[in-house]
């Protein structure tokens, strides 16, 4: 990929993105379940030249959830099944740090990237929902220690990943020699969270490590990306607080010692479009009248871990809600509460806001992509994660009327010219670092 071309990637979550997807005409109502219709999007969009697919996830459901989340794929299983049906698209996912082992998490990961060829990336969230506590038999961890755990745990993750040297497994018949003894290390990790002897079992893959994805925007969550991220998915509320955020990424990659051009910020985006702009309209009205009222108060609570705001009057000012949120999708929910008081939103209005957006990025091919370019120009992204609120429909259009456009302003490459996630996204291979830890005795 050449500096110009714009890396994108795109989110296979069901139907989509929208509370009611399933609802719509365009894809099959069990597209969360389906396999079929992951593996078609998946192939349709890595024949378009789209770097990756990316399955988010969570862990923790009730009956006021998204109903796509009531039903749906484990990630690092449905992305195991489309790396044997593809061949140049990544394959990125979700995996929690508050609810899981770096040990077995580094295997899975490490042999989805080697059954890939290299294509690989773990979205690294710390969990927001508290109700997740309780299918996992442990405490939730409040929002500041699941960041600490998280950044010893990609310690750990990082460090397991380097057991093994490139060439480790001579594998030689003759002389008996399976393995090579001085290109294995044993990673002997005592933290304040985890202990971890090692060596991983799993050799590398051909870009080196599955790409770091990072999802979580708090200072923390940005701290966090600045130390180990090589993409970061974040939400895209608008153009200068998009910009703000890229920044402040970049800026703790330095502190970090990083160079900050080699993390990509990958806002997501939900583009619908069409023809023109009335057209892409029109689509969007169909979108944003599948939901009711009291789905999109549904939708709301889930950021404030379920907070159920049908008590409240539906036409009065957004409710003071004080601390509630800042133990689940903390970033978000701030924005939400700071947004509802400075522009003097009711109830009834930031459920609408939040539940089905008016996508920035709506009108006719040109348009998108005009904006999209300007985004990347000035300082806004490095890339785009395209979370179609309906996918069926926003890939197929995207691919018919945005991507020729980027494409004729020299933005897009309708063919994955790289054979690695890592090639594909601009990033380097990862090579071992020297003497990261002792070799075994
Ligand atoms: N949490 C999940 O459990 N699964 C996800 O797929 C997921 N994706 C996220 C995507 C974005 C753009 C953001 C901002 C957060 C996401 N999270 C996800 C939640 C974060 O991991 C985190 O727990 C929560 O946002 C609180 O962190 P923050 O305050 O730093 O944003």
């Amino acid at each position: 990929m050449t500096d110009k071309k714009i890396p994108l990637g795109v989110m296979l979550h069901g139907a989509g993105g929208h509370m009611n997807a399933w609802k719509h005409p365009s894809g099959p109502a069990d597209a969360s379940v389906n396999l079929g219709f992951y593996i078609d999007r998946a192939k349709q969009a890595e024949a378009a030249g789209i770097a990756f697919a990316f399955v988010a996830d969570g862990l923790y459901i009730n009956e006021k959830s998204i109903p796509h989340f009531l039903n749906r794929f484990e990630p690092i299983s449905i992305l195991s099944a489309l790396a044997t049906v593809t061949e140049k698209i990544g394959l990125a996912g979700t995996v929690s740090t508050s609810y899981s082992d770096p040990f077995t998490v580094a295997r899975q990961f490490a042999s989805l990237d080697l059954i890939s060829g290299g294509r690989a990336g773990w979205n690294v969230v710390t969990s927001p929902l508290e109700g997740s506590s309780r299918n996992y038999s442990r405490a939730h961890p409040e929002h500041a220690l699941r960041y600490r755990i998280a950044d010893e745990y990609l310690q750990v993750t990082q460090g397991l990943w380097e057991s093994w040297e490139d060439g480790a497994f001579p594998r030689n018949r003759e002389t008996g020699e399976f393995f090579d003894r001085k290109k294995f290390r044993r990673l002997d990790h005592e933290g304040q969270f985890f202990k971890v002897e090692g060596p991983l079992n799993i050799q590398r893959s051909p870009q080196g490590q599955p790409v770091i994805f990072q999802a979580g925007s708090s200072e923390p969550g940005i701290d966090l990306a600045g130390k180990y991220a090589d993409a970061v998915f974040t939400n895209s509320p608008s153009f200068e607080e998009t910009k703000r955020f890229r920044e402040a990424v970049r800026a703790s990659a330095a502190r970090h010692g990083r160079d900050p051009d080699q993390i990509k910020i990958m806002p997501g985006i939900g583009p619908i479009t069409g023809p023109t702009r009335a057209e892409a309209e029109q689509k969007y009205a169909a979108i944003r009248d599948l939901l009711s009222i009291d789905e999109a108060l549904a939708y709301l609570g889930r950021f404030f871990d379920h907070h159920d705001f049908s008590a409240y009057p539906l036409d009065a000012p957004f409710p003071e809600l004080g601390d509630i949120g800042a133990n689940s999708f903390r970033s978000t929910t701030d924005r939400i509460k700071r947004d509802a008081r400075e522009k003097g939103l009711t109830l009834r209005q930031v459920a609408l806001a939040s539940a089905t957006p008016k996508p920035h990025f709506i009108g006719s091919g040109e348009e998108v992509a005009d904006e999209m370019i300007r985004w990347i120009e000035q300082g806004a992204a490095d890339g785009f994660i395209l979370g179609f609120p309906v996918v069926a429909q926003g890939l197929d259009d995207f691919i018919r009327y945005v991507l020729p456009v980027l494409e004729a302003r020299g933005r897009h490459d309708p063919v994955l010219r790289g054979a690695t996630l890592r090639e594909n996204l601009g990033l380097p291979y990862r090579a071992i670092r020297a003497a990261a830890h002792p070799e075994p005795a």
